[in-house]
């Protein structure tokens, strides 16, 4: 008779097995281990690659315990869960991370040295898992490490990309794009559940039938079917049991695709078909903030959608009877609009497969979902034709419809007459070619609808969704963005981090306003200097790194000025330019006059069909290219354009700052994040009253950030009044230097073609104003090279800065969406420990 096996939390002896254990000897025995039985081999004959999936294998075993029971609890318990669908998450290298969550840095490191190797080669070799493009995307990161370190029953539902985000390369100046192959080696971290496949339908009709009760019904009678595989990938909470999974979907053709055609002979169309399907979970669009109206990425919101629907209603079921109740067990939230298909999809699931009336499906529906909008800018917006709405989605654009005319009833019930409002409403864009449009359909499918920081929420209220709001004022909320402190000081920080605990403890890293206690020690002079050697430290290291990839020797005591996120025109990469241009110009007049050293630091990818971003990268590089090597400028001013931003690199960079650039026309960033990352790691702000900037300077005070330009109202009312910028290059000599200078071909070697488009922008067209913003920009840097010089009292702003950033931890920004959006609580997970060692 067989046995059933014994579940390894339910074995009658505890073991310090290879598994789980967690001290120096067994972890050095697991790596051996994990070395010779996965990688298949000898330590003579192992590569960096090796030593790496050997060890991610054993950091994965032990979270393995965590993860089986953090599942098995939910079920058990029948907890609500919190589903985050995002078509993008940008998580960042996976070691490190896990490492600090389960408290096995120091034991790790020294099982790897007495290994005879160094755990810092292994974790550069990890590759930068890239699977979102900028805030978006990296916003979900942070928060499904929120969600499991505040112990919040959640899954991230995404896409597993095969190739992520592409590798800038700097070729000649330019940006150029290489395929990113993440998965070449395998992913250690992931776990492939092919018995939870989905079956995702795309194209076809739909026709009217009786089913046995005598009822007409509708059914989708597809023209192509695509397998959706989940892969699970462990989130880790800090300093908690939790794990919470990341399930990301990959496409696969069915079995029976397109059976006739391989029947009927057709053996290698039939294959290009089946391969074609697979395509959908291919590569991540690398827009940001531009949405491109590609089939494909129809098919890849849908998919994601769909395959997450099911496996949440697959899971509802198993412990109830009907779906009346699945708000009591889900809270969906749609990070944009990109999943926002998802709100007709849920309609079809009820009625079609699930037999549910309208009424009732609309109910459920709308209790279920939430939606946080991320932008402003319009032609963010994203819509979608009618015609490829229908060719690939019938059902759902008939539901939309259905939908559509329902709420558009209620519109002229509750404001008779008024057909502007009905056409601004309406979930049909019907001014020229037909768009669905999808904010709209969000908003009216969902309960509650928020903004990502104070001003953005209020602009979404007074204008971008202005119309909805008056509808149902009760729906709108705010939800500050936020940024994970265990990756954004601890990870990357570790000297701030000590210096932190020396002093009061972890508690800081689950609790961030705690730091608040160290403002005792602004005027202490050996903190002030433990300050500045951390942050000299940092900086060195970041000078080294800049050394070895861009062959540019920097010095670590100029000042670091850095201006790293997407190439974007609203984020105004190019006002930084121009303000580094007229110091340069102030040298060549007066080569000897005082200046602060500085050493301007650039990263960020362009979208790769967005020119005027491209033409950015190349005017910096070419601005580097005369001012470094320009003798009059004795190396006072640095330019470095650093390739492939992403987030390990963010990992040096935020430490090593100085000042933070945060410089986008008010109110066209909806938050910003990295603003929240520099200020948590002690750099001053000079910004704009943009986006989170705001609540940055309240939390800081007034006097310890760097405030200029126009606010976001100014800005609107000098749109109205007529924005000339050439009245401001006309009345201001250094910016019609600067400007003269760009056109005049000084940085391209006398082509005055190459950046005529850029100049043409600025001083004809420019939608950022930036012109208007110049001059206040140009003095306000004036303030921070004086402020600066006083080292002392620089070094008080950036300590005072960084201590009161509580509120920017996701910690906040997750509560507040649990109390007031998902209505969920913490479910801690029980675990024995297996030994002492793990205590
Ligand atoms: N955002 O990264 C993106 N991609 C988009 O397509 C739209 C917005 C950004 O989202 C961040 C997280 O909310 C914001 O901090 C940022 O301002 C916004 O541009």
């Amino acid at each position: 008779m067989t046995q059933p096996l014994i579940p390894i939390d339910q074995c009658p002896i505890q073991i310090e097995d290879d598994r789980t254990g967690t001290n120096v000897e067994t972890l050095k025995r697991a790596f051996a281990d994990n070395l010779f039985y996965l990688q298949g081999k000898y330590e003579s004959l192992a590569t960096q690659d090796d030593f790496y999936m050997a060890l991610a294998y054993t950091l994965r075993d032990r979270l393995l315990s965590r993860w089986l029971k953090t599942t098995k609890t939910y079920m058990e318990k029948d907890v609500k869960v919190v589903y985050y669908l995002s078509a993008e998450f940008l998580m960042g290298r996976h070691m490190g991370n896990s490492l600090i969550n389960l408290h096995l840095y120091d034991r790790v490191r020294q099982a790897v040295e007495e290994s005879g190797l160094d755990l810092d080669e292994i974790l550069e070799h990890e590759p930068d898992p890239g699977l979102g493009n900028g805030g978006l995307g990296r916003l979900a990161a942070c928060f499904v490490d929120s969600l499991a370190t505040l112990e919040i029953p959640a899954v991230g539902y995404g896409i597993r990309y095969e190739f992520g985000i592409f590798t800038q390369a700097i070729r000649d100046g330019w940006q150029a794009e290489v395929p990113d192959k993440w998965l070449r080696f395998g992913n250690p971290w992931e776990i492939a559940h092919p018995d939870q496949a989905v079956e995702v339908k795309l194209g076809g009709h739909t026709e009217m039938y009786h089913n046995e009760k005598g009822e007409y019904k509708v059914r989708w009678i597809p023209a192509n079917r695509v397998v959706g595989i989940p892969y699970d990938t462990p989130v880790p909470g800090y300093d908690t049991n939790t794990v919470n999974p990341l399930r990301l979907w990959r496409a696969e053709a069915s079995d029976d695709f397109n059976f006739d055609a391989f029947n009927a002979g057709n053996y290698d169309g039939a294959v290009a078909e089946k391969m074609r399907s697979e395509t959908i979970s291919k590569v991540l669009y690398p827009n940001d903030n531009t949405p491109q109206g590609k089939q494909l990425r129809l098919e890849q919101q849908f998919f994601f959608v769909s395959c997450s629907l099911q496996d949440i209603i697959r899971t509802h079921l198993l412990r109830h009877p009907s779906l009346h109740n699945l708000h009591d067990t889900a809270a969906i939230q749609l990070n944009d609009t990109h999943p926002a298909v998802a709100i007709a999809e849920m309609m079809r699931l009820l009625m079609d497969e699930h037999e549910m009336d309208w009424n009732t499906a609309w109910r459920v529906t709308q209790k279920t979902f939430s939606y946080t909008n991320h932008t402003l800018l319009p032609e963010a917006l994203e819509k979608w034709s009618v015609g490829l709405f229908e060719y690939l989605l019938p059902r759902h654009l008939e539901i939309i419809y259905e939908i559509n005319r329902r709420f558009l009833e209620d519109v002229k019930r509750w404001y008779p007459g008024d057909d502007n409002l009905i056409s601004r409403l309406s979930l049909i864009d019907e001014s020229g070619e037909k768009y669905v449009r999808m904010a709209n359909l969000a908003c009216v499918g969902s309960h509650a609808v928020n903004g990502v920081a104070a001003l953005h929420t209020q602009l979404l209220k007074q204008d971008t969704l202005r119309d909805f709001y008056r509808l149902w004022p009760g729906k709108f909320i705010n939800k500050t963005n936020g940024v994970t402190p265990r990756r954004w000081i601890l990870m990357c920080n570790p000297k701030l981090a000590e210096l932190y605990n020396s002093k009061i403890g972890e508690g800081w890293l689950k609790d961030l306003s705690q730091l608040k206690q160290l403002e005792k020690y602004v005027d202490d002079p050996d903190f002030c200097q433990q300050w500045r050697e951390i942050k000299l430290h940092n900086k060195r290291q970041l000078a080294q790194y800049i050394w070895e990839h861009n062959g540019i020797e920097v010095d670590p005591h100029s000042m670091f000025d850095i201006q790293v996120k997407r190439i974007h025109e609203y984020k105004r990469q190019h006002l930084n330019l121009l303000h580094i241009i007229a110091l340069y110009n102030q040298i060549k007049q007066n080569p000897d006059q005082h200046i602060v050293p500085c050493t301007f630091i650039f990263g960020g990818k362009a979208a790769p069909g967005y020119f005027m971003a491209k033409l950015i990268i190349k005017l910096t590089n070419s601005v580097a290219d005369v001012i470094n090597h320009d003798p009059d400028v004795r190396g006072r001013l640095k330019i470095v354009f650093l390739n492939n931003f992403n987030v390990s690199l963010g990992q040096r960079i935020y430490p090593a700052a100085d000042l933070s650039e945060q410089v986008s026309t008010a109110g066209k960033e909806a938050s910003g994040t990295g603003n929240m990352k520099f200020a948590m790691n002690g750099a001053m702000t000079i910004g704009t009253l943009d986006g989170a900037n705001i609540e940055i300077r309240e939390e800081a005070g007034e006097e310890n950030f760097f405030l200029f330009g126009l606010t976001a109202q100014e800005v609107a009312d000098t749109k109205a009044k007529g924005y000339n910028p050439r009245d401001y290059y006309s009345s201001n000599p250094s910016l019609k230097a600067v400007i003269d200078r760009i056109a005049a071909g000084y940085f391209s070697h006398g082509d005055k073609e190459l950046f005529k488009p850029l100049v043409d922008s600025l001083m004809y067209h420019d939608q950022y104003m930036l012109f208007a913003d110049y001059q206040a920009y140009v003095d306000c840097h004036k303030q921070v090279s004086k402020t600066y010089s006083d080292q002392d009292k620089w070094t008080r702003m950036s300590i005072l800065n960084a201590l009161r950033m509580a509120k920017f931890s996701s910690d906040r920004t997750i509560r507040e969406y649990c109390n007031e959006i998902w209505n969920v609580q913490p479910v801690p997970i029980e675990m024995e420990e297996y030994s002492q060692e793990n205590a």
